[in-house]
């Protein structure tokens, strides 16, 4: 691929996992994590006594008697506890302007936070503050607001279900539902959309079901690094033969093929199991064109088939019982033509009939789909698309069939669950006032796009954020910037340093917590936490690392002390709660009666699973039907006109969202950087370029309409299995080129993944590195 040689660009030709994979975890773990630690902690991760994965939210097998390797969950953990430490001498030598100038790698990498800090204007330093100070002061701050309305409550999806209720409980005692969440940024587009199909915000199968599916659709996800467990299910689907369909612009080598560092016989032999029986590179944002055209060929094949009086295609006995809208989908279906679905989804009829014909002959599908799919602006669509497809041959609600969106944050389903959310419905609130006897605010309040608006236009004068880097994390990055430094006040609950942090308002606290992997005493002893996964399971997670500091509290020790002294009339018992999380447990009870023996389920070995109605064919909608739901794609969205290309922002290996934990991307080829672009090399030819040349990328369409001239300049061309017309870069290093404004109409999730661009040779000095910007056009 690479005919000249670039500085840190290579083919990478071994399969995902294998060596490599061990390699790159020793390297982690050295440069983190204190020896003695690391076996501890690595032992009793995702174990029955231990604590859950700070990873990601794919669950664990049933029978977690041996630890299931994983090269990202062991960054995870080492990057937590590490033996490095950000302590109140390093903040006094370095004031604010200086700690911005260093890198977000830097910043993170500096170690873990180890006392309570405000900042100081005077000294333009961070100083460490009592405990008691600190909620004092914030109190009077929040208590000042002329309005709850102008505060903003930002969770982060590693809170556990304790720390999240505690949370909402006290916001909306408070009396806002303010509350963005990294879920806005995420799978919102699923929590929006399902609900509409399926009457259920949440995947319908369980670990179990890949063991009977007959075949596997992957679109939009790259399981390789942000799901790295998964490659161990996939592979066991692929020794079965499963078929495993792949829709992804960019070939993604834990896509391709893996070597299991569970079994010795393919490390020792160097053996891979190939995980995609077919890779369609579609193009970026053709998901829904290209789901399209495999209804239509479904819909074609059934009418032949049932011409021919042999056996349907569709499910039509399902069809008829369970859902409503077929007709209106395939009249849609039926008028949309294959020139349109061709031209927008860049895979060819041939191709799409194939899959279709893949999905067809299968009698169990399970679709696994993730950001790809999610954040654009038919994200919402792009969902309802893939419940329409598994719907028509009724593969929901069954053993081996069924939806699986990836969920991001080891929590951040669970967040939801317990009540982080700025549309309360009337359980909610019910749930509330006959618990605790208060009345909760019903109006709905912001999510994180509302946030920031409303923080940049001044209506917004507080934020509050459970962990996370929302600053780093949003769109805009300039603006968004702008926006953050314009508070009156600022309280970030974190582990580690960031650049959300130095955004400073006229008041700025740093509050330490504990991370998953530590010890967490509290009044009656060692307390555990629980979290949901992406499958609904449910489970208990307890630490058993020596706490980074003595001045470390827990988060809900933190959200009780913030309550306590914001609240001087509050309804709720903080200290006995924060006493014993099983009272915080009987409490969600309470509120949330799904969580009913709350405490007794979760102490059973791998916890239980939150009913999903849709996972049993009770669909949760008014009409108590599944529903088909069209999407007319139309070319504004999706055309990139004259010479323009469409961007996605992706992860690589070695950063866990705005946390980077390394400069490599291994899978892709990329070593000890991160100023590079992934492009096809017929679009640079095209444009006078070539691998390696350093390039600008200007914001186009919807993201420029407000005048403003989005760019980042310096990043280098990298020629790359990419479909043509379609480019990738990381996040965060693209935001800068998105605007606030531009996000999905139904569930606010940033289009993050459908980025109009124009590129050019670079204008910036060489030496400059890359940069980000926005200049008034
Ligand atoms: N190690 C690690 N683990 C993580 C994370 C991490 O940063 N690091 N983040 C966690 C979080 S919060 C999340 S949300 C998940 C994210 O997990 P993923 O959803 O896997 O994350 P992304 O890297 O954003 O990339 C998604 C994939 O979508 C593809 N893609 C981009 N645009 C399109 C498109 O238009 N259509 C299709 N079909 N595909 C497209 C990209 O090529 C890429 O392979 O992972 C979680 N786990
Ligand atoms: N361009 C682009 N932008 C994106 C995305 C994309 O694909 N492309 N993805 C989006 C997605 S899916 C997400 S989820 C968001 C992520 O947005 P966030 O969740 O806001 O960001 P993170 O990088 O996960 O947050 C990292 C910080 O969390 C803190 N932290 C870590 N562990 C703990 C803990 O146990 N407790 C507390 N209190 N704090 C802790 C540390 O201080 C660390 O610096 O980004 C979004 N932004
Ligand atoms: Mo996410």
């Amino acid at each position: 691929m690479s005919e000249t040689e670039v500085p840190g660009i290579d083919d990478y030709d071994a399969p995902a996992g294998g060596w490599g994979a061990l390699r790159a975890v020793a390297k982690a773990l050295g440069g983190q994590m204190a020896v003695a630690r690391e076996s501890m902690a690595l032992h009793r991760v995702n174990q029955p006594q231990g604590f859950d994965c700070p990873g990601c939210a794919w669950p664990d097998p049933k029978e977690t008697s041996s630890f299931e390797f994983c090269e990202n969950g062991a960054k995870a953990v080492s990057w937590e506890a590490t033996a490095k430490r950000v302590r109140p001498e390093f903040f006094a030598k370095n004031p604010v302007s200086a700690l911005w100038q260093l890198s977000d790698y830097a910043l993170e990498g500096l170690g873990r936070l180890t006392h309570p800090m405000a900042y100081d204007a005077a000294s333009d330093t961070f100083q460490a503050v009592p405990w008691d100070e600190a909620f004092r002061r914030i109190g009077q701050s929040l208590r000042a607001l002329p309005d709850p309305n102008m505060a903003e409550f930002y969770t982060s999806g590693r809170a556990s279900n304790e720390a999240a209720f505690l949370y909402q409980l006290f916001v909306r005692e408070y009396g806002t539902n303010n509350f963005p969440d990294c879920s806005n940024m995420c799978h919102e587009a699923t929590s929006v959309g399902l609900p509409k199909s399926i009457g259920s915000g949440k995947g319908t199968v369980l670990l179990e079901d890949f063991d009977h599916c007959d075949a596997i659709f992957c679109i939009g996800h790259n399981p390789g690094t942000n799901h790295p467990r998964m490659l161990s299910t996939l592979r066991e689907a692929s020794l079965r033969d499963v078929p495993i369909v792949v829709m992804n612009p960019l070939s993604e080598r834990g896509l391709e093929r893996f070597t299991s560092p569970q079994h010795p016989s393919e490390m020792l032999t160097g053996k891979s199991t190939r995980i995609a029986s077919t890779y369609c590179q579609v193009k970026i944002g053709g998901d829904v064109p290209a789901l399209k055209g495999m209804m239509k060929a479904l819909l074609a094949a059934d009418d032949d088939a049932r011409a021919a009086g042999a056996t349907p295609v569709l499910d039509h006995e399902f069809i008829r019982d369970n859902t409503l809208g077929f007709e209106a989908l395939a009249d849609d279906l039926r008028q949309t033509g294959w020139d349109a679905i061709e031209r927008h989804s860049g895979l060819s009829r041939d191709t799409i009939e194939m899959i279709a014909g893949i999905y067809a002959k299968a009698s169990r599908v399970i679709v696994c789909y993730g950001m790809g799919i999610t954040q654009h602006k038919h994200g919402t669509e792009n969902v309802q698309q893939i419940a329409n497809l598994l719907l028509l041959r009724g593969n929901m609600g069954r053993q081996g069939a069924g939806i699986c969106p990836l969920r991001g944050h080891s929590n951040v389903q669970g967040d939801r669950t317990v009540g982080i959310t700025e549309k309360p419905n009337a359980d909610l609130n019910e749930g509330i006032r006959r618990t605790y006897g208060f009345v909760p605010p019903t109006a709905h309040g912001h999510d994180a796009v509302a946030a920031v608006l409303a923080i940049r236009e001044g209506r917004s004068k507080a934020m509050v954020a459970l962990g996370g880097n929302l600053a780093v994390a949003m769109p805009d990055t300039e603006e968004t910037f702008e926006a953050m430094r314009k508070l009156d006040l600022a309280v970030h609950v974190a582990t580690k340093l960031n650049r959300s942090h130095l955004l400073l308002a006229k008041e700025t606290f740093i509050l330490p917590c504990l991370g998953r992997t530590e010890l967490d005493e509290q009044a009656t002893g060692p307390q555990s936490v629980t979290v949901e996964d992406s499958m609904s399971m449910v489970h208990a997670s307890a630490g058993t690392l020596k706490p980074a500091s003595e001045h470390l509290r827990s988060e809900p020790w933190i959200i009780a002390g913030i309550a306590k002294a914001t609240l001087p009339t509050t309804r709720v018992d903080w200290d006995r709660l924060v006493g014993d999380y099983d009272l915080i447990r009987n409490d969600i009870e309470k509120v949330f009666p799904i969580f009913f023996d709350f405490n007794e389920r979760v102490r059973r070995p791998g916890g239980f699973r939150l009913r999903v109605a849709a996972s049993e064919r009770d669909w949760a909608t008014p009409e108590r039907r599944a529903h088909f739901l069209v999407s007319p794609f139309s070319n504004d969205d999706m055309d990139t006109p004259g010479d323009e290309l469409m961007l996605t922002t992706i992860r690589s290996h070695d950063q866990y969202n705005t946390t980077i934990y390394g400069l490599n991307d291994r899978y892709r080829g990329v070593t000890g950087r991160r100023d590079v672009v992934f492009m096809n090399a017929n679009d640079l030819a095209a444009r006078g370029l070539k691998h390696g040349d350093r390039i600008d990328i200007f914001a186009t369409g919807a993201n420029v309409a407000d005048g403003r001239q989005r760019a980042v300049r310096g990043f280098t061309a990298v020629a790359y299995d990419i479909v043509e017309g379609s480019m990738a870069m990381y996040f965060p290093e693209g935001n800068a080129l998105i605007a606030l404004e531009n996000h999905d109409s139904h569930s606010g999730t940033p289009t993050y993944k459908s980025v109009p661009v124009r590129i050019a040779a670079s204008t910036a000095p060489a030496d400059g590195g890359p940069r980000r910007g926005t200049s008034h056009a």
